[in-house]
């Protein structure tokens, strides 16, 4: 089914369902994306409102003035910002024992170190790598390369045979890394083993899958990422 069309500046505000849980996102963004990925693993009853963020509605730039997306909202609760978002709804919609970042505050500051610094700067080698920028090559393996290690034989992040938070919050950026993907020459090259081994693992699990977006709209997303033109409502305008 094709995602909600993004609304626009002329868009008027659409009436709330008291209770029910709405994501304010914009399909393409891999912030939203873990968000997408959260509610998901959760079962949380939702709605989705996509925005156009080259024509934001003053009615979304009223609520949540830093202009991001990701942000949610339920009756008078708003939160902004992916791991904030994250991390409330690991807590709020988990059934006892199945938190997806561990309460134990040592082992989630461990974790949201791995995010915030190994990843973060991982991502950074990604955009790089998508825009061809000089000398991406060195970088990317350099930061890639710490994470591999930091993965090792481990088949996910945390260990253990399901992914846990960490694995979906980077997800959203390791999809485009492998076979088929924009960027397809990485993992042959055998200088990341395990992450290879992780991308097909992830690939396969049904969080995953549920929010899954076509190589080609990603291509196209990458394309929009180049030449600076954003891109908006792909799905909808696909004639299959
Ligand atoms: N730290 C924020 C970053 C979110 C972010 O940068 N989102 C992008 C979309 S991918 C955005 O909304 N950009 C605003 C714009 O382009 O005007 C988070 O984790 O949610």
């Amino acid at each position: 089914m094709a995602p909600p069309r993004h609304m626009t500046s002329e868009d008027p505000f659409p009436a709330k369902t008291p209770g029910k849980l709405r994501l304010y996102g914009m399909h393409y963004s891999p912030y939203a994306m873990r968000v997408r990925l959260m509610l998901e693993k959760k079962g949380v009853d939702h709605e989705v409102i996509n925005i156009n963020l080259r024509s934001k509605p003053q009615w979304f730039l009223d609520k949540y003035p830093v202009a991001t997306v990701p942000v949610i909202e339920q009756d008078d609760k708003l939160l902004g910002g992916s791991l904030v978002i994250c991390e409330y709804i690991d807590e709020v919609y988990s059934k006892e024992g199945e938190r997806t970042l561990s309460a134990d505050p040592y082992e989630k500051g461990r974790t949201n170190m791995l995010i915030h610094d190994k990843f973060g700067k991982a991502i950074s080698s990604v955009y790089k790598r998508i825009g061809w920028e000089q000398n991406w090559e060195e970088d990317f393996f350099m930061h890639f390369g710490e994470l591999d290690k930091e993965l090792g034989e481990k088949k996910y992040f945390a260990g253990g045979d399901e992914p846990t938070f960490v694995d979906y919050m980077i997800w959203p950026w390791m999809r485009i890394v492998g076979p088929d993907c924009e960027i397809d020459d990485v993992l042959s090259t055998g200088k990341l083993p395990n992450l290879e081994r992780w991308i097909e693992d992830m690939k396969k699990d049904e969080t995953v899958k549920a929010c899954h977006t076509s190589p080609d709209v990603l291509k196209k997303c990458c394309d929009a990422y180049r030449t600076g033109i954003h891109v908006y409502d792909l799905e909808l305008n696909q004639s299959t």
